[in-house]
Formats: C-alpha cells, sequence, structure tokens
C-alpha cells in the first residue's frame, strides 16, 4: 500500500492529464440519495418501473413528478468538498476531465470546465416527437406532464435504461481514459454499462487507477489503489499532497 502510494505521489507530481469517473456516491454528502446503497432510492421503488422510455410512455406523470422531486432536492443542495476538490484541481493540472453518471450538474456548479454526462442532465429536456430541446426551463408541470408545441411529450433528458449513450459524450471519455496519466473512480457502484467501460479503458491502456469508496466494489482490484472512505474527505487530502508535490518542485526548480 505504500509502495502504491509513493507511486501516487510521484504520478501526480508529473501527471499533466487526469480524469475522474464519477457516481451517485460523490454527491451523497450533498444530501443526494445514491441508488443502491442502503438508503438507495432503487430501494424503494425499481429503476425499470421509472427510469426507462416505456416507463414514461404509460405513466409520464409518475416520472415527471420523480424527476420534478429529484430537481428539487438537487436544487435545494449543492456541491460538497469532492466537487469543489476537483475543480480546484484545475489549477494544477493542464487538463482535469469529468467524466460522470449523475445528472446533478454538481461537477458544473462547482466549477469544472470540462464535464461528459453519460447519463444527461437533469436541467435538460427534449420534445420526444420533435426533438426540440426545452433545456434550464422550469416547464409549468404543476402534475401534469409538460408538451411541445408540436403536440408531443416533453421528457427528460436523462439517459434510462436500453437507450443509448450521447455519442460525443462517451467517445470524448474512452479518448480521455485512453491518454489520461491517473484516473480516479469515485463514488460509483460501476455496475451500469457501458459507463462503467470507463475505467476499464483507461486500465487496458496501463493507467494508474486510484478508487475512492466508503465499501469495496467491482472494481477495487483492478484499481491500483482502492481509498475506502468518504469522497469529502480523502479527495481534499489529495489535493493537499498535489499542493505539496507541486510547489515542492517549484521550489527544487
Ligand atoms: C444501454 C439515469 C445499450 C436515470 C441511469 C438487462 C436489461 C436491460 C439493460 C441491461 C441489462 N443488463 C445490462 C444492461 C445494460 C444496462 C445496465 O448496465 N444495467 C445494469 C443495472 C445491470 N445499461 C443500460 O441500459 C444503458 N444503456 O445499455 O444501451 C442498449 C440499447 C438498446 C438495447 C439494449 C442495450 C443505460 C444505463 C443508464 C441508465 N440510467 N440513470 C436517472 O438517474 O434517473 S443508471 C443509474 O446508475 C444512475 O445514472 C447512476 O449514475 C448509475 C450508476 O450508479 P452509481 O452512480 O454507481 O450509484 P450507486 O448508488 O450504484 O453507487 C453509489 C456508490 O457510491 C456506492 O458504491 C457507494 O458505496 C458509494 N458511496 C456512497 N457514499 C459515498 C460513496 N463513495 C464515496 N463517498 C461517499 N460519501
Ligand atoms: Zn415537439
Amino acid at each position: 500500500m505504500l509502495q502504491q502510494y509513493e507511486k501516487l505521489k510521484n504520478l501526480l507530481a508529473s501527471a499533466k492529464k487526469i480524469v475522474f469517473f464519477t457516481g451517485a456516491g460523490i454527491s451523497a454528502e450533498s444530501g443526494i440519495p445514491t441508488f443502491r446503497g442502503k438508503d438507495g432510492i432503487w430501494n424503494k421503488m425499481k429503476p425499470e418501473e421509472l427510469a426507462n422510455f416505456n416507463a414514461f410512455l404509460r405513466n409520464p406523470e409518475i416520472v415527471w413528478e420523480w424527476y420534478q422531486y429529484r430537481k428539487k432536492i438537487v436544487h435545494q443542495a449543492s456541491p460538497n468538498a469532492a466537487h469543489l476538490t476537483i475543480s480546484e484541481l484545475q489549477n494544477y493540472f493542464d487538463e482535469v476531465v469529468v467524466v460522470t453518471q449523475n445528472v446533478d450538474n454538481f461537477h458544473r456548479r462547482a466549477g469544472s470546465k470540462i464535464v461528459y454526462e453519460l447519463h444527461g442532465n437533469i436541467e435538460k429536456n427534449y420534445c420526444i416527437n420533435c426533438k426540440k430541446r426545452y433545456d434550464d426551463v422550469n416547464l409549468p408541470v404543476e402534475n401534469k406532464v409538460p408538451t411541445c408545441g408540436c403536440g408531443g411529450l416533453i421528457r427528460p433528458d436523462i439517459v434510462w435504461f436500453g437507450e443509448f449513450l450521447p455519442e460525443e459524450a462517451y467517445s470524448l471519455s474512452e479518448t480521455a481514459a485512453e491518454t489520461c496519466d491517473v484516473l480516479f473512480i469515485v463514488g460509483t457502484s460501476a455496475v451500469v454499462f457501458p459507463a462503467a467501460n470507463i475505467p476499464y479503458i483507461a486500465k487496458r491502456n496501463g493507467k494508474f487507477l486510484i478508487e475512492v469508496n466508503i465499501e469495496k466494489t467491482e472494481l477495487s482490484n483492478v484499481a491500483d489503489l482502492s481509498l475506502i472512505g468518504k469522497a469529502g474527505e480523502i479527495l481534499p487530502q489529495i489535493l493537499q499532497l498535489v499542493k505539496e508535490e507541486k510547489n515542492y518542485g517549484k521550489n527544487e526548480s
């Protein structure tokens, strides 16, 4: 472990490009419920009942109610130390790329500039008929389903089960995993594909993988370093390490 830690320190001192692959766990300390944890959303309802297109066609009111409820939680919450640390790390590396499965927009709200959202964004919507976008508007829902001028139903721009991921975001994420120096895996159970391919792509390309999670996951044995603890506590420690390494380098040169 110590040897891996030393390796991480040296890598961070020389790294130019780092990637953060994040899941619901990074927003847990902001009060956003995760999906599969003990108090996870899916424990109360089956994702198939809500996060899929047929459920939406069958029962658009329920699906809209669920997303309005989650949007309200997101709007009343804020990014936590983990999101803010990733944003601050942009001052110490040429490139910090965030590849997130989360739809809560917290990485952008925390100041991260390069964010690829593999499962969409809860602030964005579009018409299922003419595909017209209804982004960043507070749709007049009041328990009825918003409809487009063309008469089509408006849906959240979120990737549901059985739906393809946004092509550009996914291919940019693959490239980031192939070309980075270090990839952090933060707060994900890594069971949802193809998003969970990203860490494996980095591994296949010989990148150093660090996992940050409150418990072991499918990826813990794939990662070079698996740090058990809260993202909001561990990531600030990584930032401290980077500051020491980068300042030390400055004094030396
Ligand atoms: C696709 C949007 C191609 C909704 C989500 C059988 C039938 C149908 C499909 C499949 C199947 N088998 C496999 C599939 C493919 C399926 C899939 O992977 N299913 C899994 C569940 C088996 N994938 C898909 O359907 C994808 N599309 O394959 O398209 C295709 C096309 C046509 C036909 C066939 C195939 C689309 C997947 C996207 C689904 N949408 N969300 C919404 O958000 O409302 S998935 C959902 O899971 C969220 O997006 C979430 O981000 C994602 C992953 O979950 P996590 O982020 O990891 O969250 P989780 O709660 O699981 O874990 C939290 C972690 O944090 C835990 O490890 C916990 O320990 C940790 N943690 C907690 N607190 C902290 C912490 N860590 C650090 N600090 C803390 N404080
Ligand atoms: Zn329309």
